[in-house]
């Protein structure tokens, strides 16, 4: 077919993923493997009517305004706080995510960090590699209990519901969770989770789990006050996005005490990470792998690139964010 839609994919991802778009679409993708800076963005995005995006390209009013032609930017990832969405409805620009295909596998991951941050198997990891590991003491690397807690999860979609079904029927835990808005009642039932406020889930979670998206009221949403309210003996864990938890005063009660443990998959200006978290023996901390299985993300990239086909050649996204179709 002549004049197929043109298409860029803003980062290196499945061979055979970008071989489909390329049966659909003059494809024109970043094989650098590193993540453009918006000029650079916006140099190669000149044209184009489709966007393949993995989540860290920032699509907003600048961007926009230098590509007219942009119809659709689908973002491989479930978060979406790359994207300016009012700005891009008001360009008459779809926005897409990658939803449901990521929710067991980032939902594992969480509850892996729960486990690895209140047992200290990092900590004891390193013990071992380090040598140190000579005798037996009765309290050597003695965590905090995981089975038969509280788990408290903050931001109850998808994979916070995934969350709270490992917690209660996998590990027999009590499980509260605060949301923006209340489940309904079958929904609850079916995580066995009550709704509690921010306040009361702070002070009785074991184990706290932020599962929230991104935005300007997340922005610390765990700082100083908030962690000055939880048990001491608590772990937190943070699979959603750097910048909801103030990383200094997380490293700060981390440090001093008032917090057991953390486990961190995000960070505030990752791939950077604050220093006083690296220091830290009770932080598990992980390189924003939550979703990384192979088998997931290639079905991420797979609903991307089904989300450009579809709408550009379909007129119908399959997974859109704004109402423009
Ligand atoms: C990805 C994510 O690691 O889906 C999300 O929101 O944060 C992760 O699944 C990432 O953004 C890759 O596209």
């Amino acid at each position: 077919r002549i004049n197929k839609p043109a298409v860029l994919v803003a980062r290196a991802i499945f061979p055979e993923v970008l071989q489909t778009l390329q049966q659909h679409f003059e494809v024109t993708s970043n094989q650098a493997d590193v993540l453009w800076n918006p000029e650079q963005l916006a140099f190669a995005a000149k044209g184009v009517a489709g966007i393949l995006t993995t989540g860290s390209e920032r699509i907003d009013a600048a961007l926009l305004a230098a590509c007219p032609d942009l119809k659709i930017c689908a973002n491989m990832a479930v978060g979406y706080n790359n994207f300016d969405v009012a700005a891009m409805t008001t360009a008459r620009v779809v926005a897409t995510n990658t939803p449901d295909v990521l929710t067991e596998t980032t939902a594992d991951f969480g509850f892996a960090l729960i486990l690895a941050a209140a047992r200290r198997m990092t900590e004891g990891e390193h013990f071992l590699r380090a040598g140190l590991w000579n005798r037996w003491r009765y309290d050597m690397l003695a965590g905090a209990e995981v089975h038969g807690t509280t788990l408290g999860i903050l931001g109850m979609g998808r994979i916070g519901q995934a969350i709270a079904k490992r917690g209660a029927h996998g590990f027999g835990m009590r499980v509260i969770y605060h949301n923006r808005s209340r489940l309904d009642a079958v929904t609850e039932g079916v995580c066995a989770a009550s709704f509690v406020s921010k306040q009361d889930l702070l002070q009785q979670a074991d184990h706290l789990i932020l599962v929230l998206p991104y935005s300007t009221e997340s922005h610390h949403a765990i700082g100083v006050a908030e962690l000055a309210q939880m048990k001491p003996t608590a772990t937190l864990v943070n699979i959603a996005r750097g910048g909801i938890v103030d990383d200094v005063a997380l490293a700060a009660a981390l440090k001093a005490g008032a917090l057991a443990a953390a486990g961190l998959d995000v960070f505030e200006g990752e791939p950077r990470v604050h220093p006083d978290l690296l220091t830290l023996p009770n932080v598990v901390l992980t390189p924003h792998i939550a979703s990384a299985t192979l088998r997931t993300r290639r079905a991420m990239a797979q609903l991307a690139a089904a989300n450009l086909i579809g709408f550009l050649l379909h007129g119908k996204a399959l997974t859109p964010l704004n109402a423009l179709q």
